[in-house]
């Protein structure tokens, strides 16, 4: 076999972000930028020789050609076995739980998330270990180490291989395996819930809606929502992955999924809507004039988790990332449970799903999750409200009001302000830090300021400590005012600023999370100086 070495120069511009690398599909159609990068991977993983890489993604534009690219190079770099989704498909949860069930020494995954596809849009790969979580801080630093000097990258000369039927085949030392991609992670939903009960539920009069918004859960969602458990033909809509997902921004929010969330909130209701993401691991939950933030569907999954078979004994904790709101570590400190507060980035729970010192975890970013994979799982989250739906008979809307009025409201709302020139986002975030130190004390949108930080962690488990991970106005009574710039845009910078409040009074717990929050958000844009210094009157997206 010809196995070829290329020279490169290498790309300034191969750092990782908060979940691999995202660009432009342009910049990774550059010649041997994709290479480049991939490299640089398999050069931070020196054990690989003979071992089982998992390969696969979103189905995007451009993820057929990257997975040609990447199987001739891991036939070049001594992979022993690659596991690939056909079609090249996998979700990221699938790939998470593929490569746990196969012992993998880890995968690739190529997905840009909820951003758009196309020729125009974005593309990203990211590299998963092999507990099935996104590779540590060490191992991204190590990675964009190598891309900094990359002189040459190896590739075997061989044809392009069939990725449309299941079937097994060799290339020099390297086993190749095309699966079902579906099939295993149906299988372990179907060991972690109760898929009778669910049945039951919905295959009577509940009738329910999941969105896939073209994109990778779709044929997930078919085979577990529609075949194994029955529900009506119809039940999933937009399943069929496209490349540029159906000209659509498969973000489940209230933005990007309106024909869902329109419908919901109309007399035609269906009791239950959901939607994913681009790769399958995000999640928003839906009732019937009911919407769950992701901060109070880990707060209620929390709640609730001994109506999932899975997990009736009791959790061991769960972990939130900072600008997650603290509703569930009201819920963990009521069960007596750890609660633990990460940065933003699924990799941050990694270390403690290892440890068993958590079970759930979720962050606002419309992510929830266990200890089942190391990823967060749009599907297991719609499987574990449904289970709550149908073991306690109630609607999503008298669920999430029981709960508050046991728990308390946590309101909550993010606002984006995206492409906004990055010299004028840092300039923002430089003022607000240089404000910081006279902020305690102050009474500030009504509110005392108790401190105000820069959020650093240290992880409890291997005592690794990552810094800079938000600003933080933090006040007397609970609520908190946060702000960062988002590690997963493409252009320019997005700043995401974070606002929460903490009610108690049990009348004051239907209030709309915008006007409750006026004072809040007000807040944030003067201590930014945020029209001033950007000129924008009003957020791109509010979630
Ligand atoms: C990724 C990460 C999440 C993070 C989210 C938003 O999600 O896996 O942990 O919360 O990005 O990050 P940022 O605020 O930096 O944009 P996904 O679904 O995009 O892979």
């Amino acid at each position: 076999m010809d196995i070829a070495t290329v020279s490169t120069q290498p790309f300034a511009d191969q750092r990782p972000g908060t979940s691999g690398l995202r660009k432009k599909v342009t910049v990774f159609q550059q010649a041997h930028y994709l290479e480049n990068f991939v490299q640089a991977v398999f050069d931070a993983i020196p054990d690989r020789s003979g071992k089982t890489l998992v390969l696969g993604g979103d189905g995007r534009y451009y993820n057929r050609e990257a997975i040609q690219i990447i199987i001739k190079m891991a036939v070049a770099n001594d992979w022993g076995e690659l596991l690939i989704g056909r079609q090249g498909l996998f979700s990221t949860p699938a790939v998470s739980h593929v490569i746990r069930h196969y012992h993998a020494r880890g995968g690739l995954i190529l997905s840009a998330s909820h951003n758009p596809a196309g020729p125009e849009h974005d593309f990203g790969i990211k590299f998963n270990g092999e507990n099935g979580g996104p590779a540590s801080e060490s191992l991204t630093e190590k990675i964009w180490a190598g891309s900094k000097t990359i002189s040459a990258y190896r590739i075997a000369r061989v044809a392009d291989i069939d990725l449309d039927h299941e079937h097994d085949l060799q290339i020099g030392t390297t086993r190749i395996r095309i699966i079902d991609p579906v099939r295993d992670y149906a299988d372990m939903m179907e060991k972690l819930f109760d898929f009778s009960a669910l049945a039951r539920l919905l295959q009577g009069p509940f009738r329910m809606r999941f969105d896939a918004l073209h994109a990778i859960t779709g044929p997930y969602a078919k085979e577990v929502f529609e075949r194994r458990l029955g529900a009506p033909a119809g039940t999933v809509q937009n399943a069929v992955p496209l490349p540029d997902f159906g000209g659509g921004h498969p973000d489940p929010n209230l933005v990007y999924a309106k024909p869902l969330a329109d419908l919901m909130f109309s007399e035609q209701a269906p009791d239950f809507g959901a939607a994913s993401d681009g790769d399958g691991d995000r999640n928003m939950i839906l009732g019937h004039g009911a919407f769950v933030t992701p901060s109070d569907s880990l707060a209620v999954l929390t709640a609730q988790a001994r109506c999932i078979p899975a997990y009736a004994s009791g959790l061991h904790g769960v972990a939130r990332s900072m600008p997650t709101s603290q509703a569930a570590d009201v819920v963990a400190q009521t069960l007596g449970i750890e609660h633990f507060e990460t940065p933003t980035g699924w990799k941050f729970f990694g270390n403690l799903l290892d440890a068993g010192r958590i079970t759930f975890c979720g962050e606002e970013s419309f992510g929830t999750g266990s200890d089942h994979v190391r990823e967060k799982d749009g599907l297991w989250a719609v499987l574990a409200w449904l289970s709550v739906l149908a073991h306690s008979g109630q609607s999503v809307r008298e669920i999430l009001d029981a709960h508050w009025q046991r728990f308390g409201r946590h309101y909550y709302t993010r606002h984006d302000y995206e492409e906004l020139p990055s010299e004028i986002a840092e300039e923002m975030l430089r003022g607000l830090r240089a404000q910081m130190p006279v902020l305690p004390g102050q009474l500030l949108a009504g509110r005392e300021v108790q401190t105000a930080d820069d959020f650093s962690y240290t992880d409890p488990i291997d005592g690794s400590v990552s810094e800079h991970q938000g600003l933080r106005v933090l006040f007397t009574d609970g609520a908190r005012l946060i702000f960062r710039l988002s590690g997963t845009g493409t252009a320019g910078a997005t700043l995401r600023v974070y606002h929460e409040a903490y009610e108690r009074d049990p009348a004051q717990l239907q209030r709309d999370p915008q006007r409750y929050l006026a004072p809040l958000v007000q807040l944030g844009k003067e201590l930014t100086r945020l029209e001033t210094l950007s000129g924008r009157k009003a957020p791109t997206v509010i979630t």
